[in-house]
């Protein structure tokens, strides 16, 4: 068995140091910054997958791009990120990529992203997914770095809410995760990363971040999610995810589509 494959399993969650190199991280970085500038799209494309650009700002809209515009990071998804999941799932047939997200969090403006469980949001059964995450610049604390709470994944399905507001979305009647995980026993890690780290989390543990309060830093964190295992179409309400809107499918249909391609 292989350390990082346990240690996703024991904790939920893995941090990775350099694990890319300087070259692949400026490339990605120059290609974001130059799409950021010009970005106006906020159509959800259906035949294709997207990357959602979001910045953390109550009432800020989502704009969309297509990994055509962002070839950079297209290239190390499927010659470091795709290989690595594998690895860190013990899994030798392909994963589905399911969403692609950059947060971006200007200073002082930009606020929490409260404690959320990514698989609340998700209409899949078996709801069985992996996320890497990694930022373009160094990150701590002060400047809006992932916090988690250790083995929280053990803990079974969370009820979904406003992200910005702690607000349970209408319907959800599923147990919420508690307001202070540290309090509740759990034991929370601030992940202080240099860019060239690299996290993976199960889609079950329980993960936040703070407000970026770094005068003059951005911080551009990107997430990349997967599907590991075969899944079927389970909606429910308050499942608001981008990707939600490139489906047309029936609950119970297969999950797939172009904009979820298998790798
Ligand atoms: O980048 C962030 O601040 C939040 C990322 C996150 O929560 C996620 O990828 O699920």
């Amino acid at each position: 068995m292989n350390n990082i494959y346990k240690n996703l399993k024991d904790n939920g969650v893995v941090l990775t140091k350099d694990f890319f190199s300087e070259a692949e991280i400026s490339e990605v970085r120059n290609q974001y910054d130059q799409l950021d500038k010009k970005l106006t799209n906020k159509d959800i494309y259906k035949e294709k997958p997207i990357i959602v650009f979001w910045k953390h700002v109550q009432g800020e809209q989502k704009r969309i791009a297509t990994f055509d515009e962002f070839p950079a990071l297209w290239s190390l998804i499927n010659k470091k990120i795709v290989p690595f999941v594998k690895k860190a799932t013990n899994t030798d047939h392909e994963i589905q990529l399911l969403e692609t997200i950059i947060f971006n969090k200007p200073t002082e403006v930009s606020n929490t992203l409260h404690w959320h469980q990514d698989v609340a949001y998700f209409p899949l059964k078996p709801n069985n997914q992996v996320a890497v995450w990694f930022p373009l610049e160094p990150v701590n604390q002060k400047r809006g770095a992932l916090n988690y709470a250790l083995k929280s994944h053990k803990d079974g399905i969370k009820g979904s809410t406003d992200l910005h507001t702690r607000k349970p979305f209408d319907n959800e009647n599923r147990d919420l995760i508690p307001e202070d995980p540290a309090k509740a026993g759990y034991e929370v890690r601030c992940m202080e990363m240099t860019n060239n780290d690299i996290l993976i989390h199960d889609g079950y543990t329980w993960h936040y971040s703070g407000p970026n309060k770094e005068e003059g830093y951005t911080r551009r964190g990107i997430s990349v999610r997967f599907i590991i295992e075969k899944a079927v179409f389970d909606p429910r309400p308050g499942q608001g995810a981008a990707f939600t809107k490139q489906l047309d499918l029936k609950a119970g249909d297969p999950f797939e589509g172009k904009p979820f391609p298998s790798l």
